[in-house]
C-alpha cells in the first residue's frame, strides 16, 4: 500500500480534505443532489456488492428501505478485508470508506469499475454525503462493526461477536443538509435492480420497502441473463424467432453478452450497456453490433439468393426493423463521451463486438434456416416499405414547394419568426386549446390543439405516420421534416411544449407524442427542445389575499399552513379546460411563473416502452399502467 506511506497525522488530514471536497461539490461526484443523486448513493453501495458477485464470491444482495429512509444493503460475499495496516493503524475497511477512490486498492475490484465521472466513485462518497453510515462485516470467524458521521470515523472497526458466515452489510442515512429530498422512490430503485439482475446472470437481488404499513417487495434472479431481459422487453409483442438468440463470450479483454429477438413490430429497440451502465447514446459497442448485423444478413441473403445479384444491399435500418436486442460489454478503462456521458468511445471495442457477432450470428442462421428465412422476409419487406416511404415523402416535399404555406389549419401561429424565442404548445382538447389561444403571448407563443384517434406508432410504418391526422399537423407545424429527413435547423420553434391533463387521456397524448418524437425526431429530445407544461393542481382563495396556485400536494399543505385554515376555499383542477384564459396564462404559460419539465432521452425511452403497454392487446398490463401512471409523470427529471 504505497499510497499510505505517510505519517499518520498527515494522512488523516488528507482523508478529511478529500471527503470535505465531496461535501462541497456533491454534484461532481453523484451528478446532482436531487432524488437522482439520492438514488445514486444506493447504486454506489450496491455496485460494490455486484463487483463481489462478478468476482464469483457473492450470489445474493438484499436491499431494504427502512422506516425513516434508512438504506440497508447486505451481501453474502467475502466481507470487506479488515486487516490493519501497520503504519496507518487504519483497517482496510475503514480506508475504503474514508479515502476517495480507495475501493480498487484491495483486489476485490473487478477491474471494470468506471474511474471518475458519475459512476463507481464508491463507498467513501456515500460516507461523505451521509449523516451516518454503519458497516458490519462478517469474516474470519467474527462480526466487526464501524460507524461514521458525515464521513468522519466515530467508531473504529471493532469485533462485536462471533460468526461462521461471511458478508458485508451497510446501513446509511443520507445527509438532509445536502440532498433536496431524502424520500426514495421504490419504483425507480426496483426498476434499476431488475436491470442489474438481468445484467448479472444468476445473481439474486431482493428489495424491500419497509416504510409503509404494507411493505412492498420484489426479488429478481435470472438464470437466462440477457435472454431473460429480451423476453421481458418483448412480453407484449408478437415474436418472429420464438427463442431469443443468445451470444456470450467471456474473453479476457472485453467480455460480451448479447441477446436478440425479432418481433412483428416496426420499431427497433436496442439497449446497450457498458459495465452495467445504460449507454443511452450508444457508442462503439453498438456500432460493432450494428455493423455485424448488416453484414451477416446481407451475406446470408446473397448466398441463399434471397436478394439477387442486381438488387442493392439491405440497409441497416431494414435489418433492425422489429428487432429487440440488448448488448452488454465490460470494458476496463471505458471512455464516455457525448452530451450525457453515456456514449462509449473506446475504438477497439467496435471490432471485438463485430467479429464475435459475425461468427455467432452466421452460425445461428446456418443452423436455423427457418428463422433465417422468416427474419429475412421481414427485412426485405422493410426495405420495400422504406422505398415507398421515400417516394411518399418526395411527393409531399414537391407539394410543399408549390404551396408555400402548408401550416395546419388548427395552428394559431405566433408572429415572431425567430425560432429561438418561439414556443409551440401542443394542447390536448379543443376547450383547453381555446383558452390557450386567448391567454397566450401572441408574439412568441403558438398553439396547436390536438384531438382525434391515437395512432399505434408501433404498428405503423413511416409512410402511414406521415399521413396520420393527429401527427401530420405536428410535423407541418414544426416544419423540420421527419425520420431520416428530419433537420433540426429548420425547426420553427425553440421550445415544443406538451400541455395535457394529469389524467389517463393526458397520459395517452403525452406518451404518443414522446414516442413519436423519440422515434421520428430524436434530435428534438436529445437537444432538449421538448417540455411538459405543469398546470397547477389546486387554487387557494381567501378574502383579502391574492389567489394562490399549488402544483403539488406538499405545496398545498405548506400554503394552507402559511395563510391559516380558516375561510380558505380550495379548488382542485381536474383538467386544463377548467381554467379561463387568464388563469392558464398566469399559472402555466407565463415564463415568469410557469413550471416546465424538460424531457430527457431517458424519459422518452420510458414513454416508448409504456406505449407498447397502452397499445398492446393485453388488458392487465394496461390496467397496471393506468394505476401507476401518476408515478411516471412525477418521476420525470426536473
Ligand atoms: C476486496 C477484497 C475482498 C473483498 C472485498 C473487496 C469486498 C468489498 C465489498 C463491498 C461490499 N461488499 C463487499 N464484499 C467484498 C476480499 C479479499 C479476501 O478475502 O481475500
Amino acid at each position: 500500500m504505497e499510497k499510505f506511506n505517510h505519517e499518520y497525522g498527515a494522512n488523516q488530514i488528507q482523508v478529511l480534505e478529500g471527503l470535505e471536497a465531496v461535501r462541497k461539490r456533491p454534484g461532481m461526484y453523484i451528478g446532482s443532489v436531487s432524488i437522482r443523486g439520492l438514488h445514486h448513493l444506493v447504486y454506489e453501495i450496491v455496485d460494490n456488492c455486484v463487483d463481489e458477485a462478478l468476482a464469483g464470491y457473492c450470489n445474493h444482495i438484499q436491499i431494504k428501505i427502512e422506516p425513516g429512509n434508512i438504506i440497508s444493503v447486505e451481501d453474502n460475499g467475502r466481507g470487506i478485508p479488515i486487516d490493519i495496516h501497520p503504519k496507518t493503524h487504519i483497517s482496510a475497511a475503514e480506508t475504503v470508506y474514508t479515502v476517495l477512490h480507495a475501493g480498487g486498492k484491495f483486489g476485490g475490484d473487478s477491474g471494470y469499475k468506471v474511474s471518475g465521472g458519475l459512476h463507481g466513485v464508491g463507498a467513501s462518497v456515500v460516507n461523505a454525503l451521509s449523516e451516518w453510515v454503519e458497516v458490519t462485516i462478517q469474516r474470519d470467524g467474527g462480526i466487526y462493526q464501524m460507524k461514521f458521521e458525515r464521513g468522519k470515523t466515530v467508531e473504529k472497526l471493532t469485533r462485536i461477536g462471533d460468526s461462521d458466515k461471511t458478508g458485508t452489510k451497510v446501513r446509511f442515512f443520507a445527509d438532509g443538509t445536502i440532498f433536496e429530498t431524502l424520500e426514495y422512490d421504490y419504483g425507480t430503485l426496483e426498476e434499476r435492480f431488475r436491470e442489474i439482475a438481468f445484467l448479472t446472470k444468476g445473481l439474486k437481488i431482493s428489495i424491500e420497502d419497509l416504510r409503509e404499513e404494507t411493505p412492498q417487495k420484489a426479488e429478481f434472479c435470472f438464470e437466462g441473463g440477457l435472454r431473460s431481459f429480451v423476453e421481458f422487453l418483448n412480453k407484449n409483442k408478437e415474436k418472429i424467432n420464438t427463442d431469443p438468440i443468445y451470444i456470450e463470450k467471456n474473453n479476457e479483454e472485453v467480455p460480451v453478452e448479447i441477446s436478440l429477438q425479432y418481433t412483428t413490430s416496426y420499431n427497433e429497440n436496442i439497449y446497450s450497456f457498458v459495465n452495467n451502465i445504460n449507454t443511452i447514446e450508444g457508442g462503439t459497442h453498438l456500432e460493432g453490433f450494428k455493423r455485424a448485423l448488416t453484414k451477416v444478413f446481407n451475406d446470408y441473403a446473397r448466398s441463399h439468393s434471397i436478394i439477387k445479384e442486381k438488387d442493392s444491399n439491405l440497409q441497416g435500418e431494414d435489418i433492425r426493423e422489429g428487432l429487440t436486442a440488448v448488448v452488454s460489454v465490460k470494458v476496463k478503462d471505458p471512455q464516455f463521451e457525448g452530451q450525457t456521458k453515456t456514449k462509449l468511445g473506446n475504438s477497439n471495442v467496435a471490432g471485438i463486438v463485430q467479429s464475435i457477432v459475425v461468427d455467432e450470428l452466421s452460425a445461428y442462421l446456418e443452423e436455423n434456416p427457418n428463422m433465417a428465412k422468416a427474419i429475412l422476409e421481414k427485412c426485405v419487406s422493410a426495405s420495400r416499405a422504406r422505398e415507398a416511404a421515400r417516394k411518399a415523402r418526395e411527393l409531399v416535399r414537391k407539394k410543399n414547394s408549390l404551396e408555400v404555406t402548408t401550416l395546419p389549419g388548427k395552428l394559431a401561429d405566433c408572429s415572431s419568426k425567430n425560432a429561438d424565442e418561439c414556443e409551440v404548445y401542443i394542447v390536448e382538447g379543443d376547450s383547453a386549446g381555446g383558452s390557450a389561444k386567448q391567454g397566450r403571448d401572441r408574439r412568441t407563443q403558438a398553439i396547436l390543439p390536438l384531438w382525434g384517434k391515437m395512432l399505434n406508432v408501433e404498428k405503423s410504418r413511416a409512410d402511414k405516420i406521415y399521413n396520420n391526422d393527429k401527427l401530420k399537423p405536428v410535423i407541418q407545424a414544426l416544419g423540420a421534416g421527419i425520420g431520416a429527413d428530419f433537420d433540426i435547423n429548420k425547426i420553427r420553434y425553440g421550445k415544443v411544449v406538451i400541455m395535457a391533463d394529469a389524467d389517463v387521456d393526458g397520459a395517452h397524448i403525452r406518451t404518443l407524442l414522446l414516442t413519436f418524437f423519440f422515434r421520428y425526431m430524436r434530435p428534438l429530445i436529445e437537444q432538449g427542445h421538448v417540455f411538459l407544461a405543469q398546470p397547477p393542481l389546486y387554487k387557494l382563495s381567501k378574502k383579502g389575499i391574492k389567489d394562490i396556485y399549488c402544483y403539488t400536494d406538499e405545496e398545498l399543505d405548506i400554503e394552507i399552513e402559511k395563510i391559516g385554515r380558516d375561510n380558505v376555499s380550495i379548488q382542485r383542477y381536474k383538467g386544463l379546460g377548467e381554467m379561463n384564459p387568464e388563469q392558464l396564462w398566469e399559472t402555466t404559460m407565463d415564463p415568469a411563473n410557469r413550471i416546465f419539465v424538460r424531457v430527457t432521452l431517458d424519459d422518452a425511452m420510458k414513454a416508448d416502452q409504456i406505449f407498447n403497454i397502452l397499445m398492446g392487446d393485453e388488458i392487465e398490463p394496461r390496467r397496471e399502467f393506468i394505476e401507476q401512471n401518476a408515478k411516471f409523470v412525477k418521476n420525470l427529471d426536473l
